[in-house]
């Protein structure tokens, strides 16, 4: 039996540390830690309600937007207050642009480089390359010429020993299986998602006012003037380029992101046999249709087991069912006490100690729904939509199932999807069922101030004591933040956050969090060199910030650090 310390896990945000005990080449036993103390939740007590959203984007670097969403949406709640159409429709755009940025920044720029060798694409013919790729894709830049140009940049690289981020990469490793030309593809469009991702996030920026951390919402509604026929305000010319800006991205998701998923997927087939995990699921409905949160062009909802069947949908942001089924255990958590309790009820009362494998090991707590462990992300998503038969959804599933088994030769079945490699291929598949209904949600917007709607915002009242939720399905899963407001300042404020419910430790029955779970019986080829690990890891996007949200201020050192 060996042990493994990786810490810190790069390509993730935030201060991972995962350490896993190997015997026979197998990953017998894991824990996930998160090495990082916050307290934004905290420093919100006490403050105006309609300033949370502000200080809650500051959670995180990555995913600033979801934390500004899902914190009006809970005073929102806590208010009975509904928005405006428009302020519904601007909000679901800004969502929507936002998961296509960060899921192409995921696949490509954060874990694609786990299965892809860079180093081996300098041995691949680029017009096989080429010819490969037009049998997948009628992608223009998928040509000789291009590949070519894109091989003598990196061998420049590599003669001037200037590798940069590409330097400490798992080159050679034998758990790389892809041949040279389908490696030089995937660096080809390594460098070309860096574009696409500017663009995605150009949307945001353009409706948002900035990225990160927009400036355009407001417990109400949101802050976008409409007048079509004003230079300052929104008008015709910004809602174009958001088109315009949607279209492009679009197709960058069906003709490059969607080929390369398959492909990896085929040739990685054994990866649909590891990383299962957890296989109990939760997602929330998103893209409301109405002010109110009652109907949604993205469903959500819980599936136990694995069995689709089980399916039991969330309806709406009020549903009873997800507000009183969140918990969060810190038994095995650096905070004082071992309770399991209701967000509302919860306190953040940091109590740092050593590591102990038996006993508390992480800042991250540990939530629970309806008292089982979930997973949470876009794996969640799509069974939610395929459970609930939602076609975008459906189709999507089944045409990459369809077309990862025609390069493999094999037919795949949608049970692959409960594994490591099973959340890339669904991140695509949600990625691509998100670019399609934003451009939806662009016409909605389009037709509803055509018919002469520029409302955006509606006053919020305060009065004794009130309590919310708001949840918002964000790239990495779903996110809930709950308040509990007394005469206008806030008593209360808890965020339980998609990282949290895949990265938690175990809970006060001892049973694992979704990442420790999805680790047991993975392969190590070498103890030394565990890409195999890491590659199970990056599969849910970590955001380490996020799961705990709450720095310690002395900097003090808690872990021994490997450089891998
Ligand atoms: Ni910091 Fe996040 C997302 C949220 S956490 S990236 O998506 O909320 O997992
Ligand atoms: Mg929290």
């Amino acid at each position: 039996m060996s042990r493994i310390t990786i810490d810190p896990v790069t390509r993730i945000e935030g201060h991972l540390r995962i350490d896993v005990e190997v015997n026979g080449g197998r990953v017998a036993n894991a824990w996930s830690s998160g090495q990082m103390f916050r307290g934004i939740e905290r420093i919100l007590q006490g403050r105006d309600p309609r300033d949370a959203w502000l200080f809650t984007q500051r959670f995180c670097g990555v995913c600033t937007t979801v934390h500004a969403i899902a914190s009006v949406r809970a005073v929102e709640n806590a208010l009975g207050l509904e928005v405006p159409l428009n302020a519904q429709y601007i909000r679901n755009l800004i969502i929507a642009a936002h998961a296509l940025h960060d899921h192409i920044v995921h696949f490509y720029h954060l874990s694609a480089l786990d299965w892809v060798d860079v180093v081996s694409a300098l041995k691949a013919d680029p017009a096989k390359a080429a010819t490969l790729a037009e049998s997948l894709s009628d992608w223009p830049n998928n040509n000789r010429l291009q590949l070519k140009a894109v091989q003598d940049r990196v061998k420049g690289f590599v003669e001037a020993g200037q590798l940069g981020i590409f330097t400490n990469g798992y080159w050679g490793h034998p758990a790389m299986k892809l041949p040279p030309e389908v490696n030089l593809l995937a660096v080809a469009h390594y460098l070309e998602a860096l574009e696409y991702q500017r663009r995605a996030n150009q949307v945001v920026a353009i409706l948002g006012s900035k990225t990160p951390n927009i400036q355009n919402l407001a417990v109400g509604g949101v802050a976008n003037a409409i007048n079509l026929d004003n230079e300052a305000t929104l008008n015709m010319k910004k809602l174009y380029q958001v088109k315009d800006l949607l279209d492009g991205m679009m197709a960058f998701v069906e003709k490059v992101y969607f080929p390369d998923i398959c492909a990896v997927g085929a040739m990685y087939a054994d990866w649909f046999n590891y990383g299962k995990g957890v296989p109990n699921y939760l997602a929330v409905p998103d893209l409301p249709l109405d002010g109110k949160g009652t109907q949604f062009d993205l469903p959500g909802g819980t599936i136990m087991n694995g069995d689709l069947s089980t399916i039991r949908e969330i309806k709406s942001f009020e549903d009873p069912y997800f507000k009183d089924n969140v918990a969060e255990c810190i038994a095995r958590s650096w905070y004082d006490g071992d309770w399991t309790k209701h967000p509302w009820d919860e306190s953040t009362d940091p109590k740092y100690g050593e590591w102990q494998d038996d006993g508390k090991y992480s800042w991250i707590k540990a939530p629970r729904f309806n008292g089982e462990v979930v997973q949470v992300g876009p794996l969640a998503q799509v069974l939610v939509g395929v459970a609930l038969k939602h076609e975008p959804t459906v189709r999507w599933a089944m045409k990459t199932l369809e077309t990862a088994g025609k390069i493999a030769g094999a037919q795949l079945s949608p049970a692959i999807l409960h594994s490591t490699l099973g959340r890339h291929a669904a991140r695509m598949i949600r990625t691509a069922v998100i670019g399609e209904v934003a451009l939806k949600h662009w016409q909605l917007l389009i037709e509803n101030i055509k018919k002469g709607d520029v409302s955006i915002y509606n006053k919020p009242e305060f009065k004794g004591e009130q309590r919310g939720f708001g949840f918002h399905e964000a790239p990495r899963g779903t996110l809930s933040h709950w308040v509990v407001i007394r005469d206008g300042k806030i008593a209360n404020y808890q965020a339980v956050v998609p990282s949290t419910w895949n990265a938690g430790p175990r809970d006060d029955k001892g049973r694992m969090g979704p990442y420790e779970a999805s680790l047991v019986g993975n392969p190590v080829a070498n103890p030394e060199l565990p890409l195999e690990v890491l590659r199970t890891v990056h599969s849910f996007d970590p955001c380490i910030a996020c799961a705990i949200h709450t720095l310690d201020p002395e900097g003090q050192e808690i872990a021994r650090v490997k450089a891998l």
